[in-house]
Formats: C-alpha cells, sequence, structure tokens
C-alpha cells in the first residue's frame, strides 16, 4: 500500500465507456491501484472483465476485487477489499493467505478490531455525501479520518463524495490515499481527471 495516491473504482453503471476501458485510462495516468467493483453482473462476466484489468494492471498497478473473493480467487487478483456485512475476514483471510485484504470502517471501534484482526489497510466511509452507494450512510466527515489517524496505525483510504475541489483535505486529514468513483468517470476523459488527482495528492503531500 506505499506510494499510492488515487485508488480507482470502477463502476459500471456510472461509466461513459466500460469498465476495462476506465481501468486501461486509469492506468495510463500512473494509479497504482485498481478495484473492481460490480455488484450486479453474471460471474463470468466478472470474471472476463477482471482478468481484463488484471492484464492492464500487470507490473503497473495493483487490482483489488470488491466483495467477491471468488473472483479474486479465479483471476488471481492482488486482494479483496470488504465491507462489514461482507464476508468476515478470518475467513476470508484463510481463503486468501497472501493477499491484500481492505476492510471497510465507520468509526474507530470498526477501526481498531480490523487493525486487531490483521486487516492490511482500511476504507475510511463514508467522508462525505455519495450518491454512488446508497446504503452508504451518513458522512462521517475529515474528522473520522483524523481520529482513526491516532488510533490506528494502518493505511487508510478516505472514500465517499470525494472530488478535485476536496481530495486535498482528506489527504491533509491523514489519509494516505482517496478512493474515488463518480468524480472521476463521469467525465469524458478519465485519463486526465485521474492525472488531476494524482496531481493534488502529491502536492499536498509536499506541503
Ligand atoms: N463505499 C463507501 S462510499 C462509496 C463506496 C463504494 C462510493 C464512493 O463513490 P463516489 O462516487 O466517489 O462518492
Ligand atoms: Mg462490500
Amino acid at each position: 500500500m506505499k506510494d499510492i495516491d488515487l485508488y480507482f473504482i470502477t463502476d459500471s453503471k456510472l461509466t461513459r465507456k466500460s469498465v476495462v476501458e476506465d481501468a486501461k485510462a486509469a492506468v495510463k495516468a500512473g494509479v497504482k491501484i485498481i478495484q473492481y467493483r460490480e455488484k450486479d453482473s453474471p460471474t463470468l462476466e466478472m470474471i472476463k472483465e477482471a482478468e481484463q484489468i488484471k492484464e492492464i494492471c500487470k507490473g503497473k498497478a495493483s487490482l483489488i476485487i470488491n466483495d467477491r473473493i471468488d473472483i479474486a480467487l479465479a483471476v488471481d487478483a492482488d486482494g479483496v477489499h470488504l465491507g462489514q456485512d461482507d464476508m468476515p475476514y478470518e475467513i476470508a483471510r484463510k481463503l486468501l493467505p497472501n493477499k491484500i485484504i481492505g476492510l471497510t470502517v465507520h468509526n474507530i471501534d470498526e477501526a481498531k478490531h480490523a487493525k486487531d484482526i490483521g486487516a492490511d489497510y482500511l476504507g475510511v466511509s463514508p467522508i462525505f455525501a455519495t450518491s454512488t452507494k446508497l446504503d452508504a450512510g451518513k458522512p462521517a466527515g475529515l474528522t473520522l479520518i483524523q481520529d482513526i489517524k491516532k488510533a490506528v496505525n494502518l493505511p487508510l483510504v478516505g472514500i465517499g463524495g470525494i472530488d478535485l475541489n476536496n481530495v486535498s483535505s482528506v489527504i491533509k486529514a491523514g489519509a494516505d490515499s482517496a478512493a474515488v468513483i463518480s468524480a472521476i468517470i463521469t467525465k469524458d476523459n478519465v485519463q486526465s481527471e485521474c492525472e488531476k488527482f494524482i496531481r493534488i495528492i502529491k502536492d499536498t503531500r509536499k506541503r
């Protein structure tokens, strides 16, 4: 999880092109981690898309699969990202002993617990209001990042409603990275949007 600026997440419902085209553009922009997040497609389609994205990421970016351990195993992805209602971490770890496992947390208690059980990084969610995930819950604001940063020594990825105007505040609050969906893939040029995010994140860290 070192040297990760922008954590790019695919979304087949919001994309203007395709998740594979978006992944290509993100990697061209220098994105180092891509999460394949798909809720409704048939498993076969997910495997085919994830395989294509894995090829695109090869040697350049890590591929994380959201929720689906089976897809991560099928394509030999670099890891999975799990929410509080997904497969329990302990079971996922048995199935994926050597992979990256990230957990979504909404408060300090969940963050401390995630650290105790062995999570590799935390998705801190949702920072701002988002319409991309309708059950994301109430925005926690930047203070949640600050509080978790003090309590838990793990890479933190802020998520939820992050755009070009507020991404710098997320990094200043202590996040190592920012996960973004709609502010990137609803734009015409995914590559240049990713580049803008990466530039702001790098510049904010230097300050
Ligand atoms: N988990 C918490 S908020 C969220 C997810 C997957 C959606 C983030 O999407 P956006 O469009 O960047 O707000
Ligand atoms: Mg999930």
